[in-house]
């Protein structure tokens, strides 16, 4: 297969200024390190240079401004998504000068140039860093790492606007739309989000975000629609304007991945969080105006070694429905922390130790349970929301991605929760109900054999028979471009793959296959064919029933398409 095809498009992690990835080229320098893992790694952190506070080391080569100033940019382009902004370490090994100073620069520039088994890029030889470069970066990580700026309460405060204040607001909904049948669309490199009406799959409107939106997640009365940019800034969208508009909005730290609203009986609507990569800690906010109330730092020591650990970022964040709480996965320390919201001056967390690095992940079917991903573990750690602990820690595949994960019933092993894997092929199904069926909760009771490794999210419903999995980064174009789709009562006959990009009728381009996302009713299934920036993407809608193309949404509107979130099932946590 051609390189550059292999390689990653402009925009698709790295920015658009970067050159592509050459995955052919760096597979074949990697033998230990799967596809799909090295790709989901190392996207820009978005921190600028010139506000980290530099720090000269006197015993480490010498490095001038001007040579400071461009080491610092390379690094939070290439290097902080896996190394981590202070060089701790994450899913890159820790970079702090005490390591690296007694390796010294040419053994650095070795590394570097030439990359590692482990996952390291070989930059140089990829053709990614020049030779020059590669001998700045080797002595700039032999100085303490530049730290960038902390953000608390004023900062955040300086950021906050209220657009539309609550008493200005409609006391009804003022449209027509059909609600809860609306997607949240991420527009990723357009800074925007699209609102795409399910019924008639036209767009209603694209609303102006912060850089490369992540997630959209729901208010409990689903009026309220929070969406969170890579650049931690949220935009709060109220659904019953005339035209849905944006009425608060925040920026809550330099880099985030997370926001939710609280969903517990008697606080619907009221409070709103939002996690950050950093500084690591997350805030409550309210849930009208988006005003920052209460911070929490997320520094502190790690669950194995018990260590202190400078940057634990936050990552999923989930609203609990038994208590008023929020589940928050600090995933360099593996914690999971609950907090209570009822009194936030005398705010009580319980620390649950899990497993590192916690990424993403969500409820199973009865909605007691949250399932976390703690994926450099290979484990699911399941959390008992009612009893405030952990009820399990499961190993699962390598390097589990469940997205929220998807709940059915099987036929053997009654309720069950599902994941994928970024480092193989396989979907592992966790049995779920510790009344029912108490011999399979918490264990794996199967495992499906999938396309390929690459899967980032699964996904069925309720009310469907089909078990949906994508394999966006799977180094294989008929892979990445196809959805594996398993009959729920007949697991033991595999998948069939369906052409998802080929049906969208597009150019040349990635044409990546992402995020099943079911419309409210649960008999259409929504894909993302996610193209560069500068090429065409769509959305490619299945007739759940039948698995046939139902249609083809394709707007010069729809830039980058990446998660979909349909209104009445984030709402609802239907998944
Ligand atoms: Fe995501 C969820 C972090 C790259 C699309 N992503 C999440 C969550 C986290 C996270 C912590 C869970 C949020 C929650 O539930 O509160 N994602 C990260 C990263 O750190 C990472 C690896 C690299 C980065 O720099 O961002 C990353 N993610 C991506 C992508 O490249 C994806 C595929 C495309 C994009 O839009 O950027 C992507 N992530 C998503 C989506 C979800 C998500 C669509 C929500 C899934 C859902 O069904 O809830």
């Amino acid at each position: 297969m051609h390189s550059r095809k292999l390689a990653l498009a402009a925009g698709f992690f790295m920015l658009a200024a970067l050159p592509a990835f050459s995955w052919a080229q760096a597979k074949a320098d990697h033998p230990g390190v799967t596809p799909g893992d090295m790709r989901y790694k190392g996207a820009p952190v978005p921190i600028k240079p010139e506000d980290v506070k530099e720090t000269i080391s006197p015993k480490a080569p010498p490095v001038s401004p001007e040579e400071f100033a461009r080491a610092k940019q390379i690094y939070f382009e290439r290097c902080a998504g896996c190394h981590g902004v202070l060089r701790k370490g994450a899913t890159g090994k820790p970079l702090t000068p005490e390591i690296t100073l007694p390796k010294g620069t040419e053994y650095l520039k070795v590394f570097i140039a030439y990359g590692s088994p482990g996952g390291m890029p070989n930059w140089q030889t990829s053709g990614e860093l020049s030779e020059k470069d590669v001998d700045l970066m080797a002595r700039f990580l032999q100085h303490e790492p530049p730290t960038p700026p902390e953000y608390g309460l004023k900062e955040m405060k300086a950021t906050w606007k209220v657009i539309v204040p609550p008493e200005k607001r409609p006391t009804k909904k003022l449209n027509k739309l059909n609600l809860e049948n609306m997607f949240s669309v991420t527009l990723r490199d357009d800074g925007k989000v699209a609102l795409i009406d399910g019924d008639s799959k036209k767009i209603v409107s694209t609303i102006e975000t912060g850089y490369a939106v992540h997630i959209s997640r729901m208010s409990a009365s689903g009026r309220y629609l929070f969406v969170i940019g890579r650049d931690a800034k949220i935009d709060m969208i109220d659904l019953w304007m005339e035209q849905p508009a944006v009425v608060a909005t925040i920026k809550v730290g330099l880099e985030a991945r997370s926001v939710e609203t609280s969903k517990f009986k008697g606080y619907e609507d009221k409070l709103a969080v939002a996690g950050t990569y950093w500084p690591p800690q997350f805030v409550i906010m309210k849930g009208d105006t988006l005003e920052p109330v209460k911070i929490v730092g997320t520094r502190g020591m790690t669950v194995d070694t018990q260590e202190y650990h400078p940057e634990p970022r936050v990552a999923a964040i989930v609203a609990s429905h038994h208590k008023p709480e929020f589940v928050v996965n600090v995933k360099e320390t593996g914690k999971v922390l609950m907090a209570n919201y009822s009194d936030l001056d005398n705010l009580k967390i319980t620390e649950i130790a899990a497993a590192r690095f916690l990424h993403d992940g969500g409820w199973e079917s009865s909605q007691r349970y949250v399932m976390m991903a703690a994926n450099q573990s290979n484990k699911i750690s399941v959390i008992d929301t009612v009893e405030g602990k952990q009820a399990a820690l499961v190993e699962v595949g390598k390097i589990p991605h469940p997205g929220r994960g998807a709940n059915f019933k099987h036929p053997k092993f009654g309720p069950v929760w599902a994941t994928g894997h970024l480092g193989d092929e396989t979907v592992s199904l966790i049995g779920t109900d510790p009344k029912g069926h108490k011999q399979h909760a918490w264990k794996v009771v199967q495992t499906l054999k999938g396309q390929g490794g690459g899967s980032l999210f699964i996904k069925t419903h309720p009310k469907s028979k089909n078990l949906w999995v994508d394999t966006t980064l799977n180094p294989e174009e008929a892979i990445s471009q196809s959805i594996a789709v398993y009959d729920i009562n007949n697991l033991d006959k595999g998948f069939v793959a369906l052409p998802i990009a080929a049906w969208a009728g597009l150019g040349e381009g990635a044409k990546r296959v992402l995020q099943p996302e079911y419309n409210k009713a649960g008999d259409e299934v929504w894909f993302s064919v996610w193209s560069a920036k500068n090429q065409e993407s769509a959305i490619v809608v299945v007739d759940d029933k039948t698995r046939k193309l139902k249609a083809v949404i394709k707007d010069k509107r729809l830039i980058t398409p990446t998660g979909k979130f349909n209104i009445y099932n984030t709402q609802k946590d239907v998944y």
